[in-house]
């Protein structure tokens, strides 16, 4: 007998990441390859005739998987028993634009949003935030979401850790499978921390095998930080096809877990965590899921280096809280 339908809904439907993320989740690759799904898409109503033609592409890909599309710019009715959603929609910075008027504009959209989920979406329901800033857009959001368990909430930093990945494994000369534990911790931003302390590459510490301190603490970091900002001075536009893929990989690893023994990244609600950060922030830790339960993972090493590193992104992500309180109340 078929499966029940899965709801997945996607905002931001006419962007550039959605653009790959859709066509990828229809292709049973976000649930699986018997899995039947039904998308629905969100934008803002000036951009709603636009979904018209990406509608279109889907129905001529002929997806056995696809169920139905709907598309609106009403959340309520996108997010009707919504089990899977990927907020990706928010605004582009603008010339001249500040970092804070960015999370002023952007806040608003995820007020909106976080009380539509609260009302429409299914309890159980998985949120991730792709669209900046990720993680204070994701605490609006689940501030707004009472009746939803705050764990249910992510905000992305898969792409950062991916990246990481990729980086440790050409420098080391090992396939990417040998590299594993590999964390960002903090906001997605320039002030994440990629922790190469804790990772391992075939098992041993990253550096027990790449000896180069002075790569490992600044060339790594800062290649990390600063590659959203390089491929967008190479490409003309953010990264879009490698956001979509860590988003699905994301929300795969929310709903599926992750390998025996090991853990990825997410920004979390910090509440509670070991780690001594403040406990009112979407801050990214190791993650492990069990049966549908999230666990920060507890005994990663901070040394010295790390904790500064630790201490910075708390701060912006205190001044980006607090740059929104007043959307928080
Ligand atoms: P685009 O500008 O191509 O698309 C964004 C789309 O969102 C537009 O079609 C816009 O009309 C729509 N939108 C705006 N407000 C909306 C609302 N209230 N409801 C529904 N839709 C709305 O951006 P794209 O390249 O797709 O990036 C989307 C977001 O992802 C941006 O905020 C971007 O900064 C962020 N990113 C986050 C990453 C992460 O790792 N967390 C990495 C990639 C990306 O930079």
């Amino acid at each position: 007998m078929a499966k029940p339908v899965k709801k997945v809904v996607v905002t931001g439907g006419g962007g550039q990441i959605a653009y790959s993320l859709l066509f990828r989740i229809a292709n049973g690759e976000l649930y699986g390859k018997d899995q039947p799904v039904e998308l629905s898409i969100l934008e803002v109503p000036q951009g709603v005739e636009s979904l018209k033609g990406l509608v279109m592409e889907l129905d001529d890909c002929c997806f056995p998987l696809l169920h139905k599309v709907r598309y609106d710019s009403d959340p309520r009715k996108m997010f009707e028993g919504a089990e899977a959603v990927f907020l990706v929609g928010a605004k582009p910075r603008g010339p001249g634009m500040e970092r804070k008027d960015l999370l002023l504009e952007n806040g608003k959209i995820f007020v909106d949003q976080g009380k539509a989920l609260n009302e429409c979406a299914a309890k159980n329901v998985l949120v991730l935030v792709v669209g900046n800033p990720c993680n204070t857009n994701c605490l609006i959001a689940m501030h707004h979401a009472p009746n939803i368990d705050p764990s249910r909430f992510h905000a992305m930093t898969r792409l950062d850790q991916n990246r990481a990945s990729y980086q440790l494994a050409h420098k080391a000369g090992v396939h990417l499978d040998d590299v594993t534990h590999m964390i960002i911790w903090g906001n997605h931003s320039s002030t994440q921390v990629p922790d190469f302390h804790n990772a391992r590459i075939k098992g041993k510490r990253a550096s027990e095998v790449i000896h180069d301190k002075n790569y490992l603490e600044k060339e790594f970091f800062q290649i990390i930080q600063q590659r959203g900002a390089e491929v967008i001075k190479l490409r003309g536009k953010s990264s879009a096809a490698s956001a979509a893929n860590a988003a699905l990989g994301a929300m795969r690893s929310l709903l599926f877990g992750a390998k025996e023994g090991q853990f990825y990244s997410s920004g979390v609600f910090s509440k509670n965590n070991p780690y001594g950060i403040r406990g009112d922030l979407i801050f990214s830790f190791p993650i492990q899921s069990h049966n549908d339960k999230f666990e920060i993972v507890k005994g990663m090493e901070i040394t010295p280096f790390l904790k500064a590193k630790l201490e910075l992104t708390e701060k912006e992500l205190l001044e980006e809280r607090d740059a929104i309180h007043h959307l928080l109340k």
